[in-house]
C-alpha cells in the first residue's frame, strides 16, 4: 500500500494559561462560494469566546457584497467601501464592483495592519473572512498584497474551507484539491484543509483518499463505463490524466494538515485550533526565514536600481561637463570630494525632471477618462467615504467630515 500520513491533529485546544504571550496568529479563510467561510468564522468566534478564559479573536470581514454576517466583525470592509456605489460610479458589474471595492480597501491596508498590531498584546487570533467567490481574493493583486503584508508582520496560516458534501465525487474532490494546491503555491504559507459540514457528510472518505493514493485511484477508476475506459477496455485519456494528477496531489498532501469540522455544530474546532498552533511553529521555522529573505532581496534590488541610476547620472554629468564646462563651472574638478555636490545637483535636476516627466491624469475629465481610484476628488463623493459619511451624517445630523471611519466594536 502506498500509505503516508496526512498530519491529522487530535490534541485538544492549547491552554493559554502559564504560557508567555505569543504573537497573534492570522487565520485567512479561503474557499469556494458557499463552502461555509463566514459560518466557519462565526463558529470559530463563538468557540473562542466560550474558552476558559475566553480568547476573543479580532475579525476582519473582507467581503464587500455580503448582506448578512453571522458575527460582528471588528473591521468590516462594508463600513469603508460601498460596493454598490463603486458599481454605479465606475459602471461595473457585481464582480468588478467587489474586486474594485477590495482594491480600494487594500490601499488602506497599512492602517488596518496598524490597528491589528495595536491588538497584538491582547488578542491571540486574527481571523479574515474573504469574499464569497474564491477568485476575487486568490487571483487579485489585492489578495496577494493583503496576504503578504499580513504574513510579513504576523504568523499566518491559510484555512482552506471545503464543502464536504459537495466533494464526494473523486473528480470534484481532485478539482478542489488542485485549486488548493495552486493557492499553497501562490501564498507559500502553512496550509490547513478544513473539511466543513461534517454534520451532513462525514469527511472520512476524504481523509482516506488523502492518506492513500491507491484508494483514491481505485475510486477514480471505479467509474468504469463512465468514460474511464474505451471500447477495448483501455484507459481513456481522461482516466490517465486523472491518475497522473492524483500522484501530483499525493505530493501536495504531504505539505498540509487536514481537519474535519462542522461549523453548524462546532464539532472538530479543538482539532482545528491545535492544527493552527502547529502551523505557527511551521511558519516560524520554514516560512518566516523565506519571507525575510525575499524582503531583503527586494530591498537590495531597489538599492541596486537606485545606485545604478545615480551612477549613470554621474557619468552623464561628467560627460556633460567635458562637453560644456560652463554648466558646473569652476566648482567641478572630478574629485571624490566634489561628488556630494554633484549629487545635490543631480537631486535638483531629478526633481525638475519629475515635474516634467510624470503625468498625473487623476484630475482629467472626458472620454476614456483615467480614474485614479486611490484619490478622492472634490467633485465626486469617493466610494470609500460614501458609507462613513452617511454614518457621520446620521450620527451628527450634519454633512460628513474628512478621514476614514474605522469601526472597532471589540
Ligand atoms: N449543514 C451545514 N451547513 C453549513 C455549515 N457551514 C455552512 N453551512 C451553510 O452553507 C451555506 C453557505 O455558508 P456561508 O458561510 O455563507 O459560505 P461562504 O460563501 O463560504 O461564506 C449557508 O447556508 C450555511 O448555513 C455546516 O457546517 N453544516
Ligand atoms: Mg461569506
Amino acid at each position: 500500500m502506498a500509505e503516508h500520513s496526512v498530519s491529522e491533529s487530535h490534541t485538544s485546544a492549547p491552554s493559554i494559561e502559564n504560557v508567555p504571550k505569543k504573537k497573534p496568529i492570522a487565520i485567512i479563510t479561503i474557499g469556494m462560494a458557499g463552502a461555509g467561510k463566514s459560518t466557519f468564522v462565526s463558529r470559530l468566534n463563538s468557540y473562542l469566546h466560550s474558552q476558559d478564559p475566553p480568547t476573543p479573536p479580532y475579525i476582519l470581514n473582507l467581503d464587500p457584497a455580503v448582506t448578512h454576517l453571522p458575527y460582528e466583525p471588528n473591521i468590516d470592509i462594508r463600513d469603508t467601501v460601498s460596493y454598490k456605489e463603486v458599481m454605479k460610479q465606475y459602471n461595473l458589474g457585481p464582480n468588478g464592483g467587489i474586486l474594485t471595492a477590495l482594491n480600494l480597501f487594500t490601499t488602506k491596508f497599512d492602517q488596518v495592519l496598524d490597528l491589528v498590531e495595536k491588538r497584538a498584546d491582547t488578542v491571540d487570533y486574527i481571523v479574515l473572512d474573504t469574499p464569497g467567490q474564491i477568485e476575487i481574493f486568490t487571483w487579485s493583486a489585492s489578495g496577494s498584497i493583503i496576504t503578504t503584508s499580513l504574513a510579513s508582520s504576523l504568523p499566518s496560516v491559510i484555512a482552506y474551507i471545503v464543502d464536504t458534501p459537495r466533494t464526494t465525487s473523486p473528480a470534484t474532490f481532485m478539482s478542489n484539491m488542485l485549486y488548493a494546491c495552486s493557492i499553497l503555491y501562490k501564498t507559500k504559507l502553512p496550509f490547513i484543509v478544513v473539511f466543513n459540514k461534517t454534520d451532513v457528510q462525514d469527511a472520512g472518505f476524504a481523509m482516506e483518499w488523502m492518506r492513500d493514493w491507491e484508494e483514491f485511484q481505485g475510486a477514480l477508476n471505479s467509474g468504469n463505463g463512465n468514460g474511464m475506459t474505451d471500447g477495448e477496455g483501455e484507459p481513456t485519456y481522461m482516466s490517465s490524466l486523472m491518475n497522473s494528477m492524483s500522484l501530483v496531489l499525493d505530493e501536495f498532501y504531504k505539505n498540509l494538515t487536514a481537519t474535519a469540522v462542522s461549523s453548524r455544530t462546532g464539532d472538530g474546532f479543538s482539532d482545528f485550533l491545535a492544527a493552527v498552533e502547529a502551523s505557527r511553529e511551521e511558519y516560524e521555522k520554514d516560512y518566516l526565514p523565506e519571507i525575510l529573505a525575499a524582503q531583503e532581496i527586494r530591498a537590495k534590488t531597489l538599492d541596486q536600481v537606485k545606485q545604478d541610476s545615480m551612477n549613470r547620472a554621474m557619468e552623464d554629468m561628467k560627460l556633460d561637463k567635458e562637453k560644456n564646462p560652463g554648466r558646473f563651472g569652476d566648482r567641478f574638478d572630478g574629485t571624490e570630494a566634489e561628488d556630494d555636490e554633484i549629487e545635490e545637483e543631480y537631486d535638483e535636476y531629478d526633481d525638475e525632471n519629475e515635474e516634467i516627466g510624470l503625468v498625473d491624469r487623476s484630475e482629467e475629465r472626458g472620454p476614456g477618462e483615467y480614474i485614479d481610484l486611490t484619490r478622492p476628488t472634490a467633485t465626486r463623493t469617493h466610494p470609500t467615504q460614501a458609507r462613513s459619511q452617511n454614518q457621520r451624517r446620521t450620527e451628527a445630523g450634519t454633512g460628513g467630515g474628512e478621514g476614514v471611519n474605522w469601526p472597532r466594536p471589540g
